[in-house]
């Protein structure tokens, strides 16, 4: 893999042709060990053409988030130094608990092209197709207790939010406390899960998926109307590796500061963020459904709602609908 990716470096930072001596010099190996890499970026779908006397030229790199395409959109000190790549794979959350009960270090990250069983919350599924979207989970082990876990979620999207608007410019918004929406509907969900001890986190597993390139008839037919694609709302194809390397960069930031500086430190920014605040919305619990509108977050990132008969409520886990502003 670090072969490749010298390789790769050599030939990617000049526009023209690089010869086989000068590769062969930048990574210290002979000519004949770069003309096997080269084949082996080739089989990677690369575009190398190679001509007599000249040597090699990079034409074009496949669309696909290989961790050494990723690496070089990351600007972090943990997150995404491990990256366990995938073609296909059921789902990438289930692989990283496996990988975390194996000892991974926190910040490895599991990505695939394509998930056959990705899953959203509740025994939902999530529409996952081949090379169309960035489908990953990251391991992360917070010195926090279980009860502080589910704010991991926001703190995430904070950061989908911020990778959005550096990548493509589009006005992305959180709503509460998993999605992130782009024109109001849904870009992007989070599924956060953890294995915990009583009073300790030993992992969470922080399941990010976004919509890059996803047609919309890709999408299963209860989220036809719900759901975008950046690509559709910004009326182009978007780099995944890149999303996905400025997603992880802005997710290290948040988390670090969080950790740091504590909680109440992102509270403004997620306030900022968030689309469900101000809006009338349905709240849907075990215990029933009711309505309201959402005034704020708790110091604790829970929804605070003042409900129809006027009392202020606080929400810690439910499905929030946001009602659709009325006409007048
Ligand atoms: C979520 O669940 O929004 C969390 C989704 C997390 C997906 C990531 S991908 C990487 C990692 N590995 C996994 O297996 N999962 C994570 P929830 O709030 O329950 O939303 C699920 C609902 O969204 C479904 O019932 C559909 O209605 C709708 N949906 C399904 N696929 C979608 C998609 N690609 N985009 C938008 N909406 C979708």
């Amino acid at each position: 893999m670090r072969m490749k990716e010298e390789v790769l470096r050599a030939l990617g930072e000049s526009s023209g042709y690089v010869s086989g001596e000068e590769i062969s010099r930048a990574v210290g190996k002979t000519r004949t060990a770069v003309w096997q890499w080269i084949e082996e970026l080739r089989a990677d779908g690369y575009v190398i053409d190679a001509a007599t006397r000249r040597g090699y030229r990079l034409v074009s790199r496949p669309d696909r988030i290989y961790p050494w395409e990723i690496a070089r959109h990351l600007d972090t000190e943990f997150i995404g130094k491990t990256i366990h790549y995938h073609e296909y794979i059921g789902s990438t959350n289930d692989e990283a608990k496996q990988v975390a009960r194996n000892g991974a270090t926190e910040g490895t990250v599991i990505v695939a092209e394509g998930q056959v069983k990705g899953r959203g919350r509740r025994g939902r599924s999530w529409a996952s197709p081949f090379g169309a979207g960035v489908w990953s989970s990251t391991i992360l082990r917070p010195k926090i207790s279980p009860y502080d876990a589910p704010k991991v979620a926001l703190v995430s999207a904070l950061a989908v939010v911020r990778a959005i608007r550096e990548v493509t410019e589009l006005d992305a918004s959180i709503k509460w406390p998993n999605d992130v929406l782009v024109d109001g509907r849904k870009v992007s969900g989070i599924l956060v899960e953890m294995d915990a001890e009583l009073d300790t986190v030993r992992a969470l597993v922080l399941g990010i998926g976004i919509n890059a390139n996803v047609p919309q008839d890709a999408f299963p037919e209860d989220a036809k109307e719900s759901a975008i694609s950046l690509s559709a709302a910004a009326g182009r194809t978007l780099d995944r590796a890149r999303l996905l390397g400025r997603t992880l960069t802005h997710l290290e930031a948040v988390y670090v500061e969080w950790m740091e500086k504590g909680f109440d430190t992102l509270l403004d920014a997620l306030r900022e963020n968030t689309a469900t605040l101000g809006r009338d919305v349905r709240v849907i619990e075990a215990e029933g459904e009711w309505g309201g509108v959402a005034v704020d977050l708790a110091q604790d990132g829970a929804l605070v709602v003042v409900d129809d008969q006027g009392a202020r409520r606080t929400v810690y886990a439910a499905e929030v609908t946001i009602r659709p502003r009325s006409e007048s």
